[in-house]
């Protein structure tokens, strides 16, 4: 009997491995790039739906390409969760993504998804900027309504914005200001506010918090991130979007190639792209307008629905990341903040 089992599960493994059976594991580590709360939340409800034991570890978009460009020949996790889709583009060139085109993804509009499958969007925020009301009245300054004006003398030193290198945030506003200018003016532009910026961040969510506990005036920021922390109780927070147009992220999920269970990872993507998951989002603060057509947007993004927005080439930022960075290195010699 003993003999016989055996050799089944030999047959099992056999067959698995000629016909390419995903691996399982029975645990799931992804690199989340939302809101920690967000990804808390996700995690626990995930594993009690399927009882695969899910961890996540969350990290800000050019520390996640770093870290996967590291692995790339022993990846400790399946999945990348969340940040801006051009990220993932910089990745898939570099072999970094496993394809996966979910049965769910029907219900994703075609321009929140690689075709391929390469990454899926789960959400879509707007960049903007985010003012300290009180702090601005002290420096006798208007919040600012365009990117011309942030670079009023009077806001020297009291702009705050992430890294590009670190943040996918921030370099959302690098690949924003060289599509919205042409690259010779935008760096030129990029120069002058480099002149105009008291800290950069590694995450493209502090300057939110900054700004809200009142250590500097301005920050640029997604705009449903400082909402959130207006709604936590920072009530000087005060948000404006850019009156030349401004960029947008398609948030998204993908698969890590070789990444340790492949077949949770595919359930997890399934499973992140129903309306219902994606509306968890909006129970914890985050507050990004939905991709699942039959999803319900969190009515605090009425307030920014109207902003005006540029058409956002994701393709071509992921795939210049690298020559937009040390450009943009070049121009304003601003090192990449450790935390
Ligand atoms: O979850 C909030 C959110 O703004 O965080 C991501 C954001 O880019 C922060 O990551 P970085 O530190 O890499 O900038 C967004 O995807 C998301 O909407």
């Amino acid at each position: 009997m003993k003999k016989i089992i055996k050799y089944l599960a030999i047959m099992l493994l056999t067959a698995g491995a000629l016909f390419g059976a995903d691996k399982e594991t029975g645990h799931l580590l992804i690199y989340a790039g939302l809101m920690e709360d967000y990804a808390i939340k996700a995690t626990k409800e995930f594993e009690k739906q399927t009882g695969i034991k899910t961890e996540f570890v969350r990290m800000s978009s050019g520390e996640t390409l770093a870290r996967v460009r590291a692995e790339k020949d022993n990846m400790t996790a399946s999945v990348w969760y969340g940040g801006p889709v051009d990220a993932f583009v910089a990745a898939n060139e570099e072999g970094l993504l496993e394809p996966y085109v979910s049965p769910e993804a029907v219900n994703i509009p075609d321009n929140f998804k690689d075709k391929s499958g390469i990454w899926t969007g789960i959400y879509v925020g707007y960049l903007g900027f985010v003012g300290n009301k009180k702090l601005l009245k002290e420096i006798g300054v208007e919040m600012p309504q365009s990117w011309a004006d942030l670079l009023n003398p009077k806001l020297k030193g009291e702009l705050v914005t992430a890294h590009p290198g670190s943040s996918g945030t921030a370099y959302t506003m690098l690949a924003t200001i060289i599509q919205l200018k042409g690259e010779k003016d935008g760096l030129e532009y990029m120069k002058q506010l480099h002149g105009q910026i008291r800290q950069y961040t590694k995450s493209g969510t502090a300057p939110g918090t900054m700004v809200g506990m009142g250590e500097t005036a301005v920050g640029i920021t997604f705009l449903h991130d400082a909402i959130k922390y207006r709604k936590e109780g920072y009530e000087d927070i005060i948000i404006s979007a850019p009156s030349e147009g401004t960029g947008f992220e398609i948030g998204g999920v993908a698969i890590l190639k070789n990444g340790p269970d492949q077949a949770a990872a595919k359930k997890f993507v399934d499973w992140v792209l129903t309306a219902k998951t994606q509306e968890i989002g909006q129970t914890v603060g985050s507050y990004q307008f939905l991709t699942n057509k039959d999803a319900n947007n969190p009515p605090e993004g009425k307030e920014i629905e109207k902003a005006k927005l540029i058409e956002y080439d994701f393709q071509w930022a992921g795939k210049s990341r690298k020559e937009l960075l040390d450009k943009f290195s070049a121009a304003t010699n601003a090192e990449i903040p450790t935390k």
